[in-house]
């Protein structure tokens, strides 16, 4: 591959031939995914029936197919399942929503949750056969130990993670997007690197028999989309 001054790998144009369908079949198609995706609910109670561990690789390569800065791909997936680390992680993630729950968090936000049933209980994390921690990478470490900085890391670890959420629900599992806050201790139980925070904690795996929801709806087209 040629390499500029720098070292640099330059990556060659290739031709490009995504899928096509023709405009009917489109829309069916996009009404389709839409009724599939309108399905998907955040889950708080898992059941601790084991998923395998190549399935939950293949999701994570699916998150990883998500648009980044510069194609930097900031992100590392920490995939969890040791029994003894997710109870560490329960018990330093419960000791911080504690904290949030019963002092920190304004009444505003405590009553806006109030609808969703939550508390500073986090069982799942004990519960759910996989925890997936998602850490966003502010800066490369290159091999001689130098930093490279990375772009858009929130906005590209947030798209990553959207991606995962759907793989996750295409698959026919169930997860939850989880931030106690703050995460710092992820990045000691987990033991990361200086160039890596804590982005998302997301449980996953089948939902609990008999699992019940909040009745949410979702906003209405006319209230999310505005055309010109
Ligand atoms: N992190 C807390 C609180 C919480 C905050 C929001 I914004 C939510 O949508 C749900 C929960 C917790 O996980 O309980």
């Amino acid at each position: 591959m040629d390499t500029m001054p720098d070292q640099v790998p330059i990556h060659p144009f290739i031709p490009y031939t995504p899928p096509h369908y023709p405009e009917s079949e489109m829309l069916a198609r996009a009404r389709a995914f839409h009724a599939y995706m309108d399905t998907r609910r955040s889950v708080r109670d898992f059941s601790d029936r084991p998923v395998p561990v190549e399935l939950m690789e293949t999701l994570i390569m699916s998150a990883s197919t998500a648009p980044s800065g510069a194609h930097k791909q900031p992100w590392t997936f920490c995939l969890v399942s040791d029994p003894e680390i997710k109870r560490a992680i329960r018990i330093a993630a419960e000791e911080e929503e504690r904290a949030s729950y019963e002092g920190r968090m304004p009444s505003e936000w405590l009553e806006d949750l109030a609808p969703l049933g939550t508390d500073w209980r986090k069982p799942f994390l004990e519960t759910a056969p996989w925890l997936v921690v998602c850490f966003k990478q502010n800066h490369t470490i290159l091999p001689d130990g130098s930093k490279r900085k990375n772009y858009y890391v929130n906005d590209s670890v947030g798209l990553a993670c959207g991606f995962f959420l759907a793989a996750v629900h295409h698959a026919g599992l169930v997860s939850l997007t989880h931030t106690p806050s703050p995460m710092d201790f992820l990045s000691k139980i987990l033991q990361r690197p200086e160039n890596e925070r804590p982005f998302l904690l997301m449980p996953v795996g089948y939902p609990a028999d008999g699992v019940l929801v909040p009745d949410l709806k979702r906003k209405e087209l006319e209230a999310v989309c505005v055309k010109y």
